[in-house]
């Protein structure tokens, strides 16, 4: 299929929650969204990267930098015979899995919807609404976060991920436990810790946690396969799995026995499928992950949450948690627990372009004549 326009939208929003982890606070998100178009139809990708590269390497102006000069003038006003084709073009080049996500996940959007299939099918999804948690960023207090685990608990959701850092760890998971005995809690150090940190990583093997997310560095795998020895809570890894061959490697070693997975993290819904694959080969559980997604990004994650290996409850949970006014037309709510997909073609959300336009900060666009 042709790809014969592209056009980019960054715009920002104001987040309803101030989400304070280890490498920083956000109030809001710079949103940089894809508009892929051709026969008659459009498709959506939404680019997870920051101003600041605090989570990954990858920055907001990187990647539309990238995506203008390189990545859009090749795939557009090109024939693509099928999103495995454009994803492999697309890996001739080094890095940067986030700006080649953005052009991957927009095509399997567009492909999806010209063969009027959901894109969940063309995937390979097994079920028609995928388990959801909650991520709750750190809080003010104990008695805050308590209150927080329990509001979140009440809706329903299935699971509970709280943000730890040096300073913020096992008094908290006491605190919540103690208050919860039966609840489904994981903590998340986004890379917060080192090796040496071991031993008082190790005392967070008294709560009972479903695992411990990226408790080392972001590039490291051999640290997290140390520490895996030392602990009995199973280790996710987030931010390290940039690729199936990075699952691979991190399974192999011993690194994680959880694989977190972001399908715009790893550069899209074929590496994605990848990853789960690897995973589910060494019996380890994926769950998809967030990155505090708009309707955009978050009807992708869950289109991709429907693969048989997503056995754990991801972190896509209801779209009104994080916006007042999303940038689809479409409602993104879970109920008690369970996220619906989105039904109709591709990935069954529409963009709300009268509301986009008041939110707009940047953006521009890469053929379709005129
Ligand atoms: O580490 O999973 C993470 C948000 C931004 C960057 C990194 C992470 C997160 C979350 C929030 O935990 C997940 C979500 O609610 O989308
Ligand atoms: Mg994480």
């Amino acid at each position: 299929m042709k790809i014969e326009s592209a056009e980019v939208w960054v715009v920002e929003l104001p987040l309803k929650f101030r989400f304070e982890t280890s490498f920083g606070v956000q109030t809001s998100r710079v949103v940089p969204l894809l508009v892929l178009r051709g026969e008659g139809v459009e498709g959506y990708g939404e680019g997870v990267m920051t101003p600041r590269p605090g989570y990954r390497e990858e920055t907001t102006a990187g990647a539309l930098d990238l995506l203008e000069h390189v990545f859009l003038p090749e795939v557009v006003g090109r024939d693509w015979a099928a999103p495995q084709t454009l994803a492999e073009h697309l890996d001739r080049y080094r890095g940067n899995p986030m700006a080649k996500a953005m052009v991957e996940m927009a095509f399997h959007d567009l492909w999806a919807r010209a063969l009027g299939l959901p894109l969940w099918k063309w995937l390979g999804g097994v079920r028609e609404r995928v388990p959801v948690g909650v991520s709750l960023g750190v809080q003010e207090d104990l008695e805050a976060t308590v209150e927080a685990v329990a509001r979140h608990l009440e809706a329903g959701y299935q699971r509970i991920k709280l943000k730890i850092k040096p300073g913020w760890d096992v008094q908290v998971v006491a605190a919540v436990r103690e208050r919860f005995p039966e609840a489904h809690l994981t903590v998340d150090a986004n890379s917060a810790y080192r090796l040496a940190d071991a031993r008082r990583l190790a005392e967070l093997d008294a709560f009972g946690l479903d695992y411990i997310e990226q408790p080392l560095a972001y590039d490291d795998l051999v640290d997290h396969a140390k520490l895996q020895q030392r602990l009995a809570t199973p280790i996710c890894l987030d931010e390290s799995i940039t690729s199936a061959r990075a699952a691979r490697q991190a399974l192999e070693l011993g690194a994680a026995g959880v694989v977190n997975v972001k399908i715009a993290r790893v550069g899209g819904h074929v590496e994605a499928r990848e990853v789960h694959g690897v995973a589910r080969a060494f019996g380890a559980p994926v769950w998809m992950g967030g990155m505090l997604e708009t309707g955009v990004g978050r009807a992708h994650n869950i289109h991709g949450a429907t693969l048989p290996g997503y056995t754990l409850p991801g972190d896509t949970s209801s779209a009104s948690r994080y916006w007042e006014k999303d940038v689809i037309h479409e409602p993104l709510e879970a109920e008690n627990g369970w996220m619906p997909v989105p039904e109709g073609p591709g990935i069954g959300v529409s963009l709300d372009y009268d509301f986009l336009r008041g939110v707009r900060v940047g953006g521009f666009t890469v053929g379709g004549g005129a």
